[in-house]
């Protein structure tokens, strides 16, 4: 213990924003965390969420260790007595219903963790674990699977080079909210304010006039789940207009044709009255992409989370491609990591079927690998072969973040084993029989494993623990392995964690290339460190392993606590294609295959209200409502409704509103905004903390309410079976009590 503050340099996990803070501490008391100028890639960006990693450490209601429920009752225990448990329950599964019964839940934050992004490959292949669900398919799924088939690799998501381009144009995302998703940047703003005084244009498509349309020079207010019609309604005025000028993608994209005939029945006028956005504005906008010295075009989460999430996700790259803007500086680019953890693992195969069943249930397309997220909660409940009996979460908190919440939180009360790896007794942990808990983030080593792949600058920067964990601590990776072992029936008796830890690592180094004998007698520590140096040895700046004397190696980052600039990436689409054709696949069977399916619903009539979601700066999904600090001013989880549709129901800011879709109807308070399209109201999900038995003192007394009550069990993307939490209807009226 030490009463002389010290300071230490290191990163904040909690999104892609990677910023540099200094964290000051006084005898193990985390008492200031503040911006780091001097890191080289924030140069002193931060966001109020940063500044808390020393409350959320210190945080009376987060986990210090493993939790056993019996009954009504939880008691602390020993590392050895929960493994012993959860071998209980997991065997009792195994042995009663056979390893079809387990599943696992895999939440957001693994990929913000440095052990647990590792080490959850390796849970899955030795689990045998076969329903996968994760956030995942309430996300990016629908990327993922347009990515394959347009490259042949699910995760080469092609990102918006703002620093360069001329013309931003962004669908369905909220940077000023969110800091940029699947697009790291140190100020997503702030590069929007330098786009426009260097003479650019930004235009934002979404229901929602959010904080990024409001700083850009247009916002086109699109209905929601409509986006696809739009954007086909630009490839039809590319091709009508003589637009298409593919530059030096010339000869390298198959498919041109069967675009060009898919698009002629979307013309503008029909897409305008289901968009709600006219004809004209729909062809400016094609002709400027078209026209513009370089464009961006960028789809978030408002494009895939919807009912036509693959097809919209699909298009944003179509129109990249038919504008010369795919891999070209100032267009969409893709990253150069310094330690490309993907390659270490081998690729979904770019010629293997994308699709690879239905669900049980209701017949949603399990594709690549994971079953959706919205079928979770029937997959539990529903009896028969094939019904779920054990659940083991990682990181996630269905019961709040995912679809039919109210359904899942019955569900997971029905489960015979249910294992939780979090840090909080909460909502969804709250029915778990085991909990085991995750260090906090400043007692673990860090390096931004997922946020690299999607910058447009290479770099590193590596955070050493600050404080050491509890003692005896068992850490995520080995956790991750001794469930692994545990679901595939081995007895923790058995497990020799350094003996599967040597064998994961030897895989690793053989699908490189490397001798496994010449890496470990270099990299002696066990681990993720041993990983992460195998990562950065063998990447682009490395110096596999003396090859490249000049090359670098993890020790280099530890001695650089502002981190590493290595400069503008320099990968280009022969570094990422993968497709069997060596082409880009830009019109794929599966993806055009949905194309009649939007086509109807053009021509049905339209709800008269819909739901959509938003982001706060404050709330990370649903976790983070525990910091004091964060609560503090406006209450945060209200309904979005604009002043006509107010008038039209007899809502005033303020009231209390009840609002039910097929699925429940939940209570909240209406804040009338004209900053929404009429016929639109939004709620943020991540709320509604007042669950008998959560642990949460904080959150409980903000609690708010969980808009994914709301969302409909199975309403889901055709191709890919992502939850459509945006876009399906509700009614609102004044509350009964009002
Ligand atoms: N309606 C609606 N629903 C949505 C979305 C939306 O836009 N609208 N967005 C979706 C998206 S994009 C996502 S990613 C999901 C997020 O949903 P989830 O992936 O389920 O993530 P969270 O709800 O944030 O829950 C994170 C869990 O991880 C725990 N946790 C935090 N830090 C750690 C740690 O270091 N280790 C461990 N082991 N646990 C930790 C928290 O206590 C919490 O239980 O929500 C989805 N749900
Ligand atoms: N502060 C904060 N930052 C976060 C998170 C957080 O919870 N809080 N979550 C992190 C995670 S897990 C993710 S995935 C990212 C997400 O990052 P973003 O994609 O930027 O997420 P949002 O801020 O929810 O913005 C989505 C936008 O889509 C709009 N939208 C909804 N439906 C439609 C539609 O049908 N069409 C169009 N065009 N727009 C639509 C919404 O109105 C909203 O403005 O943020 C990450 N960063
Ligand atoms: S949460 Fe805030 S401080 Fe942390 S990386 Fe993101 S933007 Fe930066
Ligand atoms: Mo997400």
């Amino acid at each position: 213990m030490s009463s002389i503050p010290s300071t230490q340099h290191r990163t904040c996990p909690l999104c892609e924003g990677m910023c540099g803070v200094v964290v000051t501490t006084e005898n193990d008391k985390v008492t200031k965390v503040r911006p780091d100028f001097n890191n080289v890639w924030s140069q002193g960006h931060i966001c109020p969420k940063g500044t808390t990693l020393g409350e959320l450490h210190h945080d009376p209601d987060r986990l210090r260790t493993p939790m056993i429920r019996d009954g009504d009752t939880w008691r602390e225990a020993t590392w050895e007595e929960a493994f012993q448990r959860c071998e209980e329950l997991i065997q009792g599964v195994l042995e009663r219903h056979g390893p079809g019964a387990m599943s696992c839940y895999l939440g957001n934050m693994i990929a913000k963790n440095y052990g647990l992004t590792r080490y959850v490959a390796e849970f899955i292949r030795l689990s045998q674990i076969t329903n996968l669900f994760s956030s995942s398919t309430v996300d990016q799924h629908p990327k993922n699977l347009t990515c394959q088939l347009m490259y042949g690799d699910m995760w080469k998501v092609p990102i918006p080079d703002i620093d360069k381009t001329d013309m931003l144009v962004i669908f369905g995302g909220n940077p000023a909210a969110s800091k940029g998703s699947i697009f790291s940047h140190r100020d997503v703003m702030g590069a929007m304010a330098d786009l426009r005084k260097r003479g650019g244009k930004v235009v934002v498509v979404d229901p929602v006039n959010t904080g990024t349309a409001r700083k850009a020079d247009q916002w086109i207010a699109i209905r929601p789940g409509t986006d696809a019609a739009m954007l086909m309604a630009m490839v039809n005025t590319l091709f009508s207009e003589n637009l298409v000028n593919l530059r030096h993608l010339e000869g390298r994209v198959n498919g041109l044709d069967a675009l060009q005939s898919a698009a002629r029945e979307f013309t503008p006028e029909r897409a305008a009255s289901f968009c709600g956005v006219d004809a004209e504005t729909i062809r400016t906008l094609a002709r400027q992409v078209a026209s513009a010295p370089s464009a961006a075009v960028y789809g978030r989460i408002g494009l895939c989370n919807q009912e036509y999430g693959t097809l919209a996700s699909w298009l944003i790259d179509v129109i990249a491609i038919l504008t010369g803007n795919l891999d070209r500086d100032g267009g969409n680019r893709w990253s150069m990591e310094t330690a490309p953890h993907l390659a270490l693992t081998p690729p979904y195969p770019a010629d293997a079927p994308v699709l690879l069943g239905k669900t049980r249930v209701s017949g949603l397309p399990i594709t690549l690998g994971q079953t959706p997220a919205c079928t979770f909660a029937e997959e539990i409940t529903t009896p028969g072969e094939g019904q779920l009996r054990g659940v083991i979460t990682i990181a996630a908190n269905p019961a709040l973040s995912a679809p039919a919440a109210g359904h899942i939180d019955q569900a997971l009360a029905e489960l015979e084993c249910l294992i939780c790896v979090d840090v909080y007794l909460n909502e969804t942990t709250r029915h778990a029989h085991v909990i085991l808990p995750t260090a906090s983030i400043l007692e673990q080593p860090h390096w931004d494993v997922w946020a690299w792949c999607w910058a447009l600058r290479s770099g590193g920067h590596y955070s050493p623990a600050l404080f050491e964990p509890p003692e005896d601590w068992v850490h995520d990776w080995e956790v991750m392995l001794r469930l692994g072992a545990l679901c595939s029936g081995t007895k923790n008796r058995d497990i020799d964690i350094g003996a599967m830890d040597d064998h994961y690592f030897a895989t690793l180094c053989n699908n490189i290339g490397v001798e496994p004998p010449i890496a470990s007698s270099a990299l002696p520590e066990r681990g993720p460190e041993r990983i992460l140096d195998l990562a950065i040895r063998m990447g682009p700046f490395g110096d596999r392993f003396g090859e490249r004397p000049d090359g670098l190696k993890l020790a280099d980052f530890k001695t650089r606590p502002e981190g590493m600039d290595l400069g503008r990436t320099r990968t280009t689409l022969d570094d990422i294609l993968r497709t069997p054709s060596g082409k880009i696949e830009i019109a794929p069977d599966y993806v055009i295959g949905d194309l009649p399916r939007l086509s109807t619903a053009m021509e049905k009539p339209l709800p008269e209200l819909v739901l959509v979601s938003r982001r706060h700066l404050s709330s990370m999904n649903s976790w983070m409502h525990n910091v004091d600090t964060l609560m503090r001013g406006q209450h945060r989880c209200t309904l979005f409704i604009h002043p006509d549709d107010a008038t039209r129901l007899g809502i005033e800011n303020g009231d209390a509103v009840e609002v039910t879709s097929s699925e429940d109807t939940i209570a909240v308070e209406a804040e009338v905004t004209p900053h929404i399209r009429p016929g639109v109201v939004s709620l943020p999900h991540g709320w509604g903390h007042n669950a008998d038995g959560a642990q949460l003192q904080v959150a409980r007394r903000h609690a708010g309410a969980n808009s994914n009550r709301l969302s409909p069990n199975g309403f889901a993307d055709g191709p890919s079976g992502n939850a459509a939490v945006n876009g399906f209807p509700v009614t609102v009226r004044l509350a009964i009590s009002a």
